[in-house]
């Protein structure tokens, strides 16, 4: 299909085009490639709709498909158009989070406001992202209103999701009171709003503990500027009872407007753009190493390098201008 009538289509929020569209950002063929950037670019033309892009993030078993159901389907209820994507780099071997979940899911996946897309399957966490990222906004371009973006949590992905997301929500389970370490300072100090999950039957108790640790831990963080007054915070949910639902939406919301008013919210958008076309730039001159020409020039000149004849320096010099000229 023709770029131009895709990107029509997508905009006018046709579903198998969007789904399309995602396939062809998906592909790591080059010609593949060189429409997809192509098409992207249109969509962003034709396109002035902004969505709001919520990375959510939490171990295995902490709740997320559950809370994603639940709280997508209540975003659809309030007329909202939601989106579900995920960064799972692990997918490849685990079968995807979103995909063996969407049973999980099975209530949203079948809802005509709902769209979710499962994690490109890839090793690679620098090629899920960059095809996740295209893929948000593809959605976005789709009029999407929200867009859910999943992480398991392994490695680097959250740090990979925060960059492509307005609010990232940190999803935990009810527990004792040594778990609170469990979860790196890194990953709190990323988070706008924790949400402590399963806060129902039994578990209720613990969970508003576990709520008023991380609410103490949280003030310990250093203020970041992006913050109003009583952010990040913490909260307790219960997906599977749908409760606290529509209150984490109005914090979201109450954030989000902070945000916008003060320019943060742009200005985040302007940070990460910035980030991810570097991040683009390293990886494609990463990419041409891997070239055989690139590959035979390395192993020539670190014989030599080996063998005394050249200083590293020089010989790094020498292949750089090999790949500048070549
Ligand atoms: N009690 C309770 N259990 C929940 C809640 N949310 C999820 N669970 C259960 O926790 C388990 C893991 O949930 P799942 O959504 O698959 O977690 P994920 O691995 O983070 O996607 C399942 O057995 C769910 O039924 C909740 O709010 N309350
Ligand atoms: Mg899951």
């Amino acid at each position: 299909m023709d770029t131009q009538v895709l990107s029509e289509k997508v905009v006018a929020q046709d579903r198998r085009a969007l789904a399309r569209a995602i396939t062809l950002v998906e592909s790591s063929r080059a010609d593949h490639r060189e429409t997809a950037a192509a098409l992207i670019e249109d969509i962003r033309r034709k396109s002035p709709h902004q969505a709001l892009r919520i990375g959510l993030s939490g171990t295995p078993g902490v709740g997320k498909s559950t809370f994603i159901e639940s709280f997508g389907t209540f975003l659809t209820e309030q007329g909202l158009r939601v989106a579900v994507l995920a960064v799972d780099p692990s997918s490849a071997r685990s079968g995807g989070s979103i995909l063996g979940d969407k049973t999980r899911m099975e209530r949203l996946s079948r809802n005509p406001n709902a769209f979710i897309r499962p994690s490109p399957s890839q090793s690679h966490l620098g090629g899920v992202a960059r095809r996740t990222r295209e893929a948000v906004a593809l959605c976005e371009g789709a009029g999407f209103d929200v867009i859910l973006i999943e992480t398991v949590g392994v490695g680097q992905s959250e740090t990979v999701v925060a960059e492509m997301s307005d609010l990232f929500i940190l999803l935990l389970a009810p527990a004792g009171g040594d778990e609170l370490q469990g979860v790196k300072r890194g990953i709190m100090e990323m988070a706008d709003i924790i949400l402590v999950n399963k806060a129902d039957g039994d578990l209720k108790a613990t969970a508003t503990r576990t709520c008023a640790d991380y609410s103490g831990a949280l003030r310990l963080l250093r203020k970041r500027p992006q913050d109003p007054e009583g952010f990040p915070k913490a909260m307790t949910v219960s997906a599977l009872e749908e409760d606290g639902l529509a209150k984490a939406w109005e914090e979201m919301q109450a954030l989000t407007t902070w945000r916008r008013e003060a320019g943060h919210f742009a200005g985040r958008r302007a940070a990460q753009a910035r980030f991810w076309f570097e991040e683009e730039v390293k990886q494609a001159l990463l990419a041409q190493l891997q070239a055989p020409s690139a590959r035979a020039a390395m192993d020539q000149l670190g014989q030599e390098v080996a063998q005394g004849a050249t200083s590293p320096t020089a010989a790094a010099q020498q292949m750089l201008d090999t790949l500048t000229k070549g």
